[in-house]
């Protein structure tokens, strides 16, 4: 209701074991130390709940490996279990707060925000922002890590084709493909594309920003993950959707990614939705690239306030009557 503070709950989710490079897991810190609370608080003018930093335990690294050894996955146990106590404290912050933001660590955690996420608020809408689609399975993977797989355990579609991987089993498909869109997709594995086609799933590439400008594919993909408009909207957002020259402290940048204006502009018409039910910022890695690190997390926190409604209460100061008007 207009007037009515919105309540924000934010969790810290220090997952590393989606991927092989250390630092990841001081990504939530990075972001808090450039200021995200007070930002969200004092300029976008939210009630902000913080619950720290999930604690996650730094146990041993088991890999789920298939019997025909055909495939490896990489620290299934270890992400299994971080993820399920995700996704129960996105869960608990779903009941008491309107938004929840989740800040990662590496992607693979999209497993447990989302699922948790559904558990609160079902028929999710779903944009994923990345330079990777994350659509890979055991199989398909060049990699073994999870964080290029977490659609694998989310989309209702592969529900009867998904790997038994029995760290995940407690994870029920909740997305189905024609609600889930990306956008920034630019490093995508020969697997990935088939899963893509085969499904139909909606998504923007790089080239089509190129050529129809962000606006209108902005348009475009929201218009095709949620027409009605009435779903909760789940925004997964991986920092190397943005360009290196900008955000380079990443496990896997990619060059030619969205640029400081587009990233924000992605983010003011998610706010504009007046759907969004819980956000992901994940991937940054402050010990990669260490000079820029300040720079990228600044970058994180601007597109998740500005996905808060930043931007739009400056702009369109209608929509928040207690704003103060020029
Ligand atoms: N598609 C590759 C690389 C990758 C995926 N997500 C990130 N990197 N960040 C893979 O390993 O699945
Ligand atoms: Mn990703
Ligand atoms: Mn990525």
């Amino acid at each position: 209701l207009p007037g009515d503070v919105v309540k924000v709950g934010v969790l810290g989710v220090p997952m590393h074991f989606g991927q092989g490079k250390p630092g990841v897991r001081n990504g939530p810190k990075a972001i808090r130390d450039a200021g995200l609370l007070q930002r969200l608080s004092d300029h976008v003018g939210l009630e902000v709940n913080d619950y720290g930093d999930l604690d996650i335990a730094h146990g041993a690294h088991v890999d789920d490996v298939s019997k025909d050894g055909n495939w490896t996955i990489k620290n299934s146990r270890a992400c299994g279990t971080a993820n399920k106590k995700l996704a129960d404290a996105v869960y608990n912050t779903l009941q008491t707060n309107d938004i929840c933001v989740n800040l990662g660590g590496d992607h693979s955690m999209a497993v447990g925000s989302i699922f948790g996420h559904s558990q609160a608020r079902p028929n999710l809408s779903v944009l994923w922002v990345d330079a990777h689609p994350d659509l890979n399975n055991p199989t398909t993977s060049p990699s073994g890590n999870i964080h290029g797989m977490p659609l694998h355990f989310l989309l209702k579609d592969l529900e009867n084709k998904r790997t038994p991987i029995s760290d995940f089993d407690w994870c029920k498909s909740c997305v189905s493909s024609p609600n889930i869109g990306f956008i920034a997709i630019r490093d995508i594995d020969p697997g990935e594309i088939a899963i893509m086609k085969r499904y139909n799933i909606p998504h923007c590439s790089i080239r089509e920003i190129d050529r129809n400008g962000i606006a209108h594919c902005m348009e475009k993909i929201l218009d095709m993950i949620n027409p009605s408009g009435n779903r909760p909207l789940h925004v997964s957002f991986d920092i190397d959707s943005v360009d290196p020259g900008i955000a380079p402290s990443t496990g896997t940048p990619v060059r030619g990614g969205l640029s400081y204006r587009e990233a924000m502009y992605v983010t003011e018409e998610v706010a504009r939705t007046g759907s969004l039910s819980a956000f992901d910022l994940v991937e940054v890695n402050p010990e990669l690239d260490p000079k820029r690190a300040e720079a990228t997390a600044e970058v994180a926190v601007d597109v998740i306030t500005h996905a808060l409604g930043l931007s739009i209460r400056d702009t369109d100061y209608r929509r928040f009557p207690h704003s103060g008007e020029p």
